[in-house]
Parts: structure tokens; C-alpha cells; sequence
């Protein structure tokens, strides 16, 4: 089976370790909404043809795969053997439709990673969606299972959850699947608020995250020029809105404060799900993966707790199982 890393146009070009090595090297990315009004995510702008108003583009914007103190990270994989699908229940033909730095299609990532579920990908352009012109849901991820579209990245979690782990699915419910649950939705509701504010904090920053976006979404060679620079400049200025939005006084402030609020519900656990990640462990992780690279992403790093948390989850996540082109 041909493999790739998530990220394999960059890693190649920034990794020359040992392939094993390179497990432990993350890249880097994001996404970002442009609508102010609903939802804040990544990226909003009046770039394209859109209005600044009304319009919602959402970008892959990302960052850029680093050696990370390689001894350090070699935590031996082993120690976190997966819950692997039995091949008779896996799905035959999977195809995810994403912004590479999308958020919430790390979320479904992290999930067909962790399960070594083998996907194709399909890099959407924001501006024309053609890619998705089929779809009458018009964001991603829109993850196609054996010719069955599931839209959503929690509703995507859950139906294959559903599917493909129907002894869980159908077990009482117990305190761990509360836990579980409560921590999911936090992170649809405080945890991916806080990313904007900070990888757009500021003219390096919003430049840093908009030179991945230009160079790794599907775009024209005019549009990446156009992505870069004034999607950096408007979403400099979206990001200022989305801070009032939430009441967000100090973004790198309240990005710690996740942070350590998720390492306290840990509670002293190498995961949530205990000795193996859970889905609220691959909640966090695929939302924060985009920018782990980022500044902002080294910064809460170098600032918090979460470090080894999060290192645990790229060994027990490994390898992509992403198919390539
Ligand atoms: N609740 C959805 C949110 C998906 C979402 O907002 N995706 C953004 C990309 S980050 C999107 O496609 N926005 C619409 C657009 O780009 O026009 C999920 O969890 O999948």
C-alpha cells in the first residue's frame, strides 16, 4: 500500500532524516473561515469574489514540518499499539475532501491516521470550490466512504464510529463516554476559537501562516500571490474582530489557557482514553497539528504543559495512512 505523511510535498522538502525519524516531524497547516458573523475559523477576507461581509472563504493555511529535538521525540511507538479496524469492517474507498490546513479536516485525519484507514485526498480550491460542485454542502471536510457522503467533522467521527466500531457504538453508555464527549465538544466550541487570534496575531505571524496557505491549498498562480498577501493583511484585521467575538483580551494568554485546561483533564493520564487516545485525544490533536509548527504553536509548547502530551500523540497517531496520488 502506497503511503505518504499528511504533509508529504513538505516533508520532502524539509526532511532528510530517517524515515523513522520522520514520524516524529510535524507539519504544519491550517484553515480558515472567512465568515465573521457565525463562526469564527482561520481565515476571512475579502480576497477573491466574496464579499468582506458576507462571504466565507476558507483557506489551508499551515506551517512547516521541523526537526523537533529528535531524541526527545523518539518515544517508542510500540508503547502505544492502535486499536486497528479488523480488515472485514474496514471501508474499501475512502476520499476526503479538505483545505490541507483545515482544522476540522485534521479532526477527520487524526481519526483515518489513528485507524490506519487508507484516503485519498482532494486539496479543494476555496475560491471556486469546483472540486465540490457536486456537493450541496459547501464546506469541508466532506468525507466519501465506500460511494456514501458524510459531511461534518464530528458527524464524520461519530457515523464511522458507528460503523466501524459497532461494539463500542452500541455499549452503555459510561462516565469515560461523558468525559469523552464533554471534551469533543470543547473543542468545537472554545478550542478551535482560539487559533485564529493567534497564528493572525500579528504582520510576521499572519505572513508565517499565509506562506503555507499560498504554497500548499490548490490554487492559481495568481491567487497564491493574491492568498498571501491579502489574506495576510485581512485576516491581521479579522483576527482583531474574532478576539471581541470571543472577549479574548490576550490571545497567546488564552491559547495557554487551553492549553493547560486540556493537560488538567488529562489528570495525570498519558491520555484521555487512558493508555490509548480516545476521540476527544484526536479532537485536540488534529485541531492543533496546523499550527503545532507554527510560532504560536511553538510558543504554547515552550509555555505550557501539553509538550509531552502532545508528543505521546504523534507516536501513538504515526505514520499518515493517506494514499498518494
Ligand atoms: N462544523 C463543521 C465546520 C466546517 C467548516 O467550517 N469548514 C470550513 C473550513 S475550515 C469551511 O468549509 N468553510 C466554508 C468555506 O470555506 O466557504 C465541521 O466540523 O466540519
Amino acid at each position: 500500500m502506497r503511503r505518504a505523511s499528511a504533509l508529504a510535498a513538505l516533508s520532502r522538502s524539509l526532511i532528510t532524516s530517517h524515515p523513522q525519524q520522520q514520524k516524529h516531524y510535524i507539519n504544519l497547516i491550517q484553515t480558515t473561515s472567512v465568515n465573521t458573523s457565525s463562526y469564527s475559523r482561520w481565515f476571512s477576507t475579502s480576497v477573491g469574489s466574496k464579499s468582506s461581509t458576507g462571504g466565507k472563504i476558507c483557506l489551508s493555511l499551515g506551517g512547516v514540518a521541523v526537526a523537533v529535538g529528535a531524541t526527545s521525540l523518539l518515544v517508542k511507538e510500540e508503547a502505544y499499539a492502535k486499536d486497528a479496524l479488523r480488515a472485514d469492517v474496514a471501508p474499501k474507498d475512502v476520499v476526503l475532501y479538505q483545505y490541507e490546513a483545515c482544522p476540522f479536516c485534521n479532526k477527520v485525519k487524526a481519526y483515518l491516521d489513528y485507524y490506519d484507514i487508507p484516503y485519498k485526498v482532494v486539496e479543494v480550491n476555496p475560491f471556486s470550490k469546483k472540486e465540490i460542485k457536486w456537493s450541496e454542502y459547501k464546506k469541508v471536510p466532506i468525507l466519501m466512504v465506500d460511494g456514501e457522503t458524510l459531511v461534518d467533522s464530528s458527524a464524520i467521527i461519530d457515523q464511522m464510529g458507528s460503523k466501524f466500531h459497532p461494539v463500542k457504538a452500541s455499549s452503555v453508555v459510561s462516565n469515560d463516554d461523558d468525559e469523552e464527549k464533554k471534551w469533543r465538544r470543547w473543542v468545537d466550541d472554545h478550542l478551535v476559537h482560539m487559533l485564529s487570534p493567534n497564528i493572525y496575531r500579528n504582520a510576521s505571524e499572519a505572513l508565517e501562516s499565509f506562506d503555507y496557505i499560498a504554497n500548499n491549498g490548490n490554487f492559481s498562480s495568481y491567487e497564491k500571490y493574491t492568498v498571501k498577501y491579502a489574506g495576510a493583511a485581512a485576516m491581521y484585521f479579522v483576527s482583531k474582530k474574532l478576539k471581541k467575538k470571543y472577549n479574548i483580551t490576550d490571545e497567546r494568554a488564552a491559547l495557554y489557557d487551553a492549553a493547560e485546561t486540556w493537560v488538567d483533564a488529562l489528570d495525570g493520564r498519558e491520555f484521555l482514553g487512558g493508555s490509548k487516545p480516545n476521540l476527544a485525544d484526536l479532537a485536540v490533536f488534529g485541531v492543533l497539528r496546523p499550527i503545532r509548527y507554527l510560532r504560536s504553536g511553538k510558543d504554547m509548547v515552550e509555555h505550557t504543559r501539553i509538550g509531552e502530551w502532545y508528543s505521546r500523540m504523534e507516536s501513538a497517531v504515526g505514520e499518515s495512512s493517506r494514499i498518494k496520488a
